[in-house]
């Protein structure tokens, strides 16, 4: 059935996009000259476009929809609490139920100690409330010198002042005079693209061992913490190698500094437990959380501290909050979500039965004549893009030329798979069905043999 009814032509929405919207991430000159794809409806895992054209979102929107979508339980949460309470603050000594329950919930799931929570609207936002966290807490503690985060080139933390600085992506500090002050980058354990002849776990070890480095050339006593993502989303699904991460226990236990963990892709099952750092065996003092928090639905984000990061704030007055800081439609929205994630046991199918199925279906790509390496964790998961699978090199076109075409040819076959620059990712709602996957797979291998086919014929397969 076409359900379409009732919108301006796509041509129309288009030019009207072009003419007001100023699009994240994008040219928008270019966009415009071609228009943006307007998608209408979704359910599942499926969206569908202004030209009626049903899509696999191979994306899960950006990281996000782990239920998928059109689930009308939180439609109807939203809609009872907006009658209810639509907006009430928690400034003033004032609280609310959603946002007491969902706290509740949330100190119940996360790991460890990890039982206080401070609410924000956005996944960059919660990494600027755990910058200032971070100084405070140490401030508090009499230790106004450690001031420093360390983060990673190429991590991605947000698009704020803070989350662009902690973040390690070149691009966004070119604009806008970034990082912020002391804030350092160390290398990423990229193993695939920087490791050279090393053995991986030879470089993981090496790569954590530069966080050493960093804390001893600084002093102890100017570091306030190490952020980082269990897996790196945004810059190309990077798996560290297996000795990366007890390393960095290691040293964070060894030096007086706190660890942050930032779960905001990683968080709610993505990686196959609710929390990456589960699944990598990490103990951090703060972790950040929002996308699958609210599976997308409503706007919502969270640092979550340990007891005892909350006990030293709680000596001040931590000043700092947003006029959402805990808005309860978005946590009412938020904990239903965490509801349908617990009780139709979605970490436990993807951990047990859907991820597997995918992982051997994705390592499988690695056969393909154009994929250097398949790597995957739970529902995330990227094939590195190569001419020359011996060497692992990259291609002689700039950096993100092969990834884009690739791309297109995956959007052209109704699948959204996103690249990073020659790396192309997934990371699909947790509800994915094994036929699902079957689909996902059958039109990536299909895009894959397109753009070995336009690279052949363009001659950019070098
Ligand atoms: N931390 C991590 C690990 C993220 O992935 C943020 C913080 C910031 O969250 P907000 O809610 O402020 O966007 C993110 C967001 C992409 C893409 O194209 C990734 C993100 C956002 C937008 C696009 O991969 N990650």
């Amino acid at each position: 059935m076409n359900m379409i009814t009732n919108h301006m032509p796509t041509a129309e929405l288009q030019a009207l996009d072009a003419a007001h919207h100023i699009h994240p991430f994008s040219a928008q000159g270019e966009l415009a000259k071609k228009g943006a794809r307007v998608i209408m409806r979704a359910k599942g895992v499926t969206l569908t476009d202004s030209e009626g054209e049903e899509i696999l979102d191979g994306m899960a929107g950006l990281w996000c929809v782990n239920i998928g979508y059109g689930r009308d339980e939180l439609a109807e949460v939203a809609a009872r609490q907006m009658r209810e309470l639509p907006y009430y603050n928690t400034f003033f000594q004032t609280t609310h139920v959603p946002v007491i329950a969902l706290s509740a919930k949330l100190a119940e799931l996360a790991p460890g100690d990890l039982n206080h929570v401070f609410y924000g609207g956005s996944g960059s936002e919660a990494n600027d409330t755990n910058m200032r966290l971070v100084r405070t807490y140490w401030a508090q503690k009499g230790k106004d010198s450690k001031k420093v985060i360390i983060s990673r080139k190429n991590a991605y933390h947000g698009s704020t002042m803070a989350g662009a600085s902690l973040g390690g992506m070149s691009g966004m500090h070119a604009q806008g005079g970034l990082p912020l002050p002391d804030v350092h980058h160390i290398n990423q354990p990229n193993w695939y693209a920087e490791g050279g002849d090393m053995t991986p776990e030879e470089f993981g070890l090496q790569r954590a061992r530069e966080l050493e480095e960093a804390i001893l050339e600084m002093g102890e006593d100017r570091v306030a913490a190490f952020i980082a993502e269990p897996v790196q989303g945004a810059g190309g699904v990077i798996v560290a190698p297996d000795t990366y991460w007890p390393e960095i226990q290691r040293i964070c236990d060894k030096y007086e500094i706190l660890l942050i963990v930032d779960e905001v892709i990683c968080g709610f099952g993505r990686t196959g437990n609710w929390f990456g750092c589960q699944t990598l065996n990490i103990r951090p003092d703060i972790i950040t959380v929002a996308k699958g928090l609210s599976s997308g639905y409503a706007p919502i984000a969270a640092s979550i501290v340990s007891d005892e990061v909350a006990e030293v704030i709680g000596g001040c007055e931590f000043n700092h909050g947003y006029t959402y800081s805990g808005h309860p439609v978005a946590a009412a929205v938020a904990l239903e979500n965490l509801r349908i994630l617990e009780e139709e046991k979605i970490v436990e199918t993807v951990r047990e039965d859907t991820a597997p199925y995918l992982k051997e279906k994705w390592e499988a790509l690695a056969d393909h004549p154009l994929v250097g390496e398949a790597k995957i964790v739970g529902m995330m998961a990227s094939v590195a893009l190569t001419p020359n699978k011996e060497t692992r090199a990259p291609f002689a076109a700039d950096v993100g030329t092969v990834g884009l075409i690739c791309r297109e040819h995956c959007f052209g076959n109704n699948l959204i798979m996103r690249h990073v620059g020659d790396r192309m990712v997934i990371s699909p709602p947790l509800v994915i069905t094994k036929e699902e996957i079957d689909t996902l797979i059958e039109r990536a291998r299909r895009a894959l043999d397109l753009t070995l086919a336009q690279l052949k014929e363009e001659d950019l397969l070098k």
